[in-house]
């Protein structure tokens, strides 16, 4: 296994079809890349993305910064013989591979959960038809025994729209604070948006964890 890579494929990102699971890992990817005119395909099968984790600088005045860090820009600082100014020392870049399975796909997700350690799962906050039935699917991906002592990222998706759901109304219609109490999972929510980026230095952070 490269010891950059946190784990092999132990995270999956799954979520009704549509709801955003290919956008916001391709922003994750290659923060930018994304805009309103952004078209993906619906995923038929799974995708695989791999992440290059912000690297932290540790600053002499110890305040750590986290900035995001691609590969192409370690091979520049890499081959930059300047002296870096502020002291700071950059941690080893960091990748994680996700596998992201096809909404369309729900019936055989089960087929994907052995070894998997973290689940992001994407809810499209402005399909008001699509919101209560994937809290159901959540429900149940969570009930699943070889799933209990996973971590889970609950993304609440295209946050830039104007007629999307609050974060506490997409809560309520998910029954979140219901589900809470019955799931045995660490669960995180993030309120995202591939076309702004909002919410992906909170999804880095997560994914960032062990
Ligand atoms: N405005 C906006 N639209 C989004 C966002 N994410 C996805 N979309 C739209 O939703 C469609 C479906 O997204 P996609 O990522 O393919 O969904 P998936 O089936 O869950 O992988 C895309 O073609 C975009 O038009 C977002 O953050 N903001
Ligand atoms: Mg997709």
């Amino acid at each position: 296994m490269d010891s950059n890579f946190i784990s092999q494929m132990s995270c999956i990102c799954v979520g009704p079809k549509r709801a955003g699971k290919t956008h916001l890992l391709k922003a994750l990817e290659n923060p930018g890349s994304i805009d309103e005119t952004t078209y993906s395909m619906p995923t038929n099968g799974t995708n695989i993305f791999t992440i290059n984790l912000p690297t932290k600088n540790v600053n002499t005045s110890n305040t750590t910064q986290v900035t995001p860090q691609t590969e192409s820009t370690m091979e520049k600082n890499g081959k930059d013989t300047t002296i870096p100014r502020r002291k700071s020392q950059k941690a080893p870049l960091k990748c994680i591979r996700i596998l992201e399975i096809g909404g369309a796909m729900a019936p055989l997700w089960r087929q994907y959960y052995e070894n998997v350690s973290k689940i992001i799962y994407v809810v499209d906050t402005s399909n008001l038809c699509q919101i209560s039935a994937a809290g159901v699917l959540l429900y149940s991906i969570l009930a699943e025994p070889r799933l209990q002592r996973c971590r889970v990222l609950l993304v609440l998706a295209k946050m830039d729209y104007a007629y999307r759901q609050m974060r506490n109304e997409a809560l309520l219609m998910l029954q979140i604070s219901k589900l809470q109490k019955e799931i045995r999972q660490e669960l995180t929510i993030v309120e995202a948006s591939a076309v702004d980026q909002t919410g992906l230095d909170a999804i880095y952070a997560w994914l960032q964890i062990p």
